[in-house]
């Protein structure tokens, strides 16, 4: 996966394609927008940009990501009850956001969770 520009020294763990939608921010529920984003996973933080027909650059007309979810002292779990789709992960933040993430590929969700879950617990002291 290539850095972001927003944090070049860090090399990120993972990046692909997920469906998201915030469900909560700042505690607040909002409505369910659910977007094809380009996801990374890079230090402490989970960044979001739209994705661009599947490209795997932050380069070009998004150089910075829309959103990013900072996962130190978050939560993540399979998201049971919060959707119709099929393999949603519930990411919480300690900020309260809330995500769902989603791609049709189980095995994809699967790496996610066990990425995310690392992050977690390497930062869960900061
Ligand atoms: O949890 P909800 O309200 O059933 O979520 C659905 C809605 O956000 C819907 O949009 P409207 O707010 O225009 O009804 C979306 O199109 C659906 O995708 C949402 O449900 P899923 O089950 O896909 O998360």
């Amino acid at each position: 996966c290539p850095s972001s520009p927003t944090h070049p020294s860090s090399p990120s763990d993972k990046c692909g394609i997920l469906n998201v939608t915030k469900i909560t921010e700042h505690g607040k529920k909002v409505r369910k927008n659910w977007t094809s984003s380009w996801a990374v996973l890079q230090g402490h933080s989970l960044l979001f940009s739209k994705s661009q027909g599947g490209g795997t650059s932050w380069f070009g007309s998004h150089s910075q990501p829309e959103f990013s979810v900072d996962l130190r002292g978050a939560s993540i779990e399979w998201a049971k009850d919060k959707s119709s789709k099929k393999n949603v992960l519930e990411v919480k933040s300690r900020m309260g956001t809330e995500l769902l993430i989603q791609s049709e590929n189980e095995n994809a969700m699967n790496e996610w969770l066990r990425a995310i879950t690392e992050t977690i617990s390497t930062h869960a002291w900061e």
